[in-house]
């Protein structure tokens, strides 16, 4: 065992349009994720989940920031906080920490708390760029702006706190986009974040635009945050997620680029932290796509076929 990974459970789905991730940590677990760990050669310790506060008790549009639409912020700003500390304090035990959501709201938490004190890199393995902010987003869903939260672009209300001054654009990298909104899109040409698209992946094969993006996100950094929305696969291969847009990858291709990073990891040690997100067991066919989400999880920390 050459590692300890820290599983913290974020039940939340006050940032997705609709509900049941909210029951994404008990389905991952259930589908063998500490088994898994365990034949990767790290050693699991399993946190629980963090308390959510109940959405049917809570008013989506209280507190909105102004000239903006961000559902329940309050409730997301609450959660994240708390995970964030829960994140850096896993560091501070010289673990490492895995944070399953829950939508990708959650990740304003892991990324915050991961780069306390220290450079990150992150790489956003997603069909979305989760760009948009309170005053662009089509939706009002939060899930689709925690990169702006953290990058400190648009105005979140009391989350003034999630900017994080380790967390530099230029270290921040997507792979697999092919949903991106109008308004997003023009965040994202005009920012310093790099991006790779299913084009990328179709002309030059998903393990080299991984390790591009590790180039990257690796760049002037200490460690480099993972963050793997389930709807980065292909809706065939992944049917349980909310947003499901054609064209992702496929189960092999997946893989491959999680062995990519494990393969870099081996050999220096560069991964930090990680985020699985928006797995929805109430559109899942048989826990296939939590199942998944084990699987993948696992190939990161270096288990292999043979
Ligand atoms: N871009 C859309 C929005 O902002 C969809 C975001 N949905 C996601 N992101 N699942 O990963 O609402
Ligand atoms: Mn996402
Ligand atoms: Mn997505
Ligand atoms: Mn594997």
């Amino acid at each position: 065992m050459d590692r300890t990974v820290r599983i913290i459970g974020a039940p939340m789905d006050y940032g997705a349009n609709r509900r049941g991730v909210d029951m994404g940590p008990s389905a991952i677990r259930y589908a063998g994720l500490a088994d898994g760990l365990e034949r990767a050669d790290v050693e699991p310790i399993d946190d629980g989940d963090l308390s959510m506060p109940r959405a049917e008790e809570r008013d989506p549009d209280a507190d909105q920031p102004h000239g903006g639409n961000a559902k329940f912020l309050r409730e997301i700003e609450g959660v994240c906080r708390r995970l964030c500390d829960r994140v850096a304090a896993t560091h501070t035990a010289g673990e490492f920490p895995l944070v399953l959501g829950g939508d990708h709201s959650v990740a304003i938490g892991s990324l915050t708390g991961s780069a306390r004190d220290v450079d990150l890199g992150a790489i956003w393995f997603d069909a979305h760029a989760d760009l948009n902010t309170p005053e662009t987003s089509p939706t009002g869903n939060v899930h689709g702006m925690p990169l702006a939260a953290v990058l400190g672009r648009g105005a979140f209300g009391e989350m003034e706190w999630a900017p994080a001054p380790g967390l530099r654009e230029s270290s921040v990298v997507y792979v697999g986009l092919r949903s991106i909104d109008d308004r997003e899109r023009d965040l994202l040409r005009e920012s310093e974040l790099t991006a790779y698209t299913m084009s990328d992946i179709d002309q030059r094969g998903v393990s080299a635009v991984v390790e591009d993006a590790l180039a990257v996100a690796t760049d002037g950094t200490d460690g480099v945050h993972v963050s793997l929305d389930l709807d980065w696969l292909d809706p065939k291969t992944a049917p349980g997620v909310g947003t499901p847009v054609r064209g992702g990858v496929t189960y092999r291709e997946a893989h491959a680029a999680l062995e990519t990073l494990s393969r870099r990891d081996e050999a220096d040690g560069v991964l930090r932290s990680m985020d699985v997100v928006e797995v929805n067991p109430i559109l899942d066919e048989a826990n296939e796509t939590a199942t998944l989400a084990a699987e993948l999880t696992a190939s990161m920390f270096g288990k292999r076929i043979l």
